[in-house]
């Protein structure tokens, strides 16, 4: 048995405990990531820290080396397995503060892209501040937004990209939407790691959200300023 497998991880402090985390996460094991959560709740662990501080924390460092090639796609995957299965015990109960209903958002990553944990962590913490969220999931094209848009009559369209090569998709789905006059009925936010504030700009949109926390603070408000507008 190897010093790895000894490990006990309610034994741990909670330093060491993430620590552990991100090193679980790095290789992709998924029960040990649920049981690491589940300890870190067990312990008094706001929803919300467990999230940012031990999974994105982890995820982080996966990112650094899969950019330095020494992680490789199938490594990579492996630790977004893991990630998942930690945010699902986290999906209700950061859904659960019983905020009033703020507003609806339909999001979804672009056409040509399958990253899709940023996106359901946006997801994610915008249902837990009381909006109603439709997700598209991933690989979508301008018509599939236009048609959401079209069903489901949203306050917001968030989109994400993660990858240089689709990040400019966002603007084609901005530009078909004021090609058709219908830019102005929808807050337009997007997000993703290669993005930034002036590239939100550039392309159109309403703002540029770092990470899933600024994503529910602008979109409340948009939502307010919004509200402000209608009964002015
Ligand atoms: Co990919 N990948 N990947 N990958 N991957 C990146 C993005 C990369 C930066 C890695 C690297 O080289 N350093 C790189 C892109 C380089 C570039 O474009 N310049 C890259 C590459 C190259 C690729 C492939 C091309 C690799 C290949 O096949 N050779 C391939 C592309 C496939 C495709 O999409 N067509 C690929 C595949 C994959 C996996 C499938 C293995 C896996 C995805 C699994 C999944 O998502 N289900 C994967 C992963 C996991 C990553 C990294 C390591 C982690 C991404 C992540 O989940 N981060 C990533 C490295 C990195 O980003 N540093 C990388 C954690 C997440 C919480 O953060 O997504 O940034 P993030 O979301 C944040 C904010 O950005 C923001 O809020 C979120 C939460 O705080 N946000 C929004 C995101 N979306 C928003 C939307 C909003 C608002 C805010 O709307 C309102």
């Amino acid at each position: 048995m190897s010093e790895e497998d000894d490990i006990i991880l309610s034994e741990l402090n909670d330093d060491e405990l993430v620590e552990q985390m991100f090193d679980d996460l790095y290789d992709g094991m998924k029960e040990e990531i649920e049981e690491g959560v589940n300890i870190l709740l067990d312990r008094g662990w706001a929803p919300y820290d467990v999230l940012t501080k031990a999974l994105v924390g982890g995820m982080t460092i996966v990112g650094n080396d899969f950019r330095d090639g020494i992680l490789f796609v199938p490594e990579v995957l492996l630790a977004a397995q893991a990630m998942k299965s930690g945010m699902a015990i986290l999906k209700p109960l950061l859904a659960e503060t019983g905020a009033p209903r703020m507003g609806k958002m339909v999001i979804g990553t672009v056409k040509g892209d399958i990253h899709d944990i940023g996106k359901n962590l946006v997801a994610m913490m915008m249902e837990g501040a009381g909006f109603e969220v439709v997700d598209l999931g991933i690989n979508n094209d301008v018509d599939k937004y236009l048609g959401a848009l079209e069903t489901e009559q949203p306050d917001i369209l968030g989109m994400s990209a993660l990858l240089t090569t689709t990040m400019p998709y966002m603007k084609t789905v901005i530009d078909t939407l004021a090609a058709k006059g219908l830019r102005d009925d929808y807050i337009v936010l997007v997000g993703g790691a290669p993005l930034n504030e002036e590239f939100g700009k550039a392309i159109g949109a309403d703002a540029y959200c770092r990470d899933a926390a600024v994503a529910v603070e602008t979109a409340k408000s948009f939502i307010a300023r919004k509200h402000n507008q209608m009964s002015a």
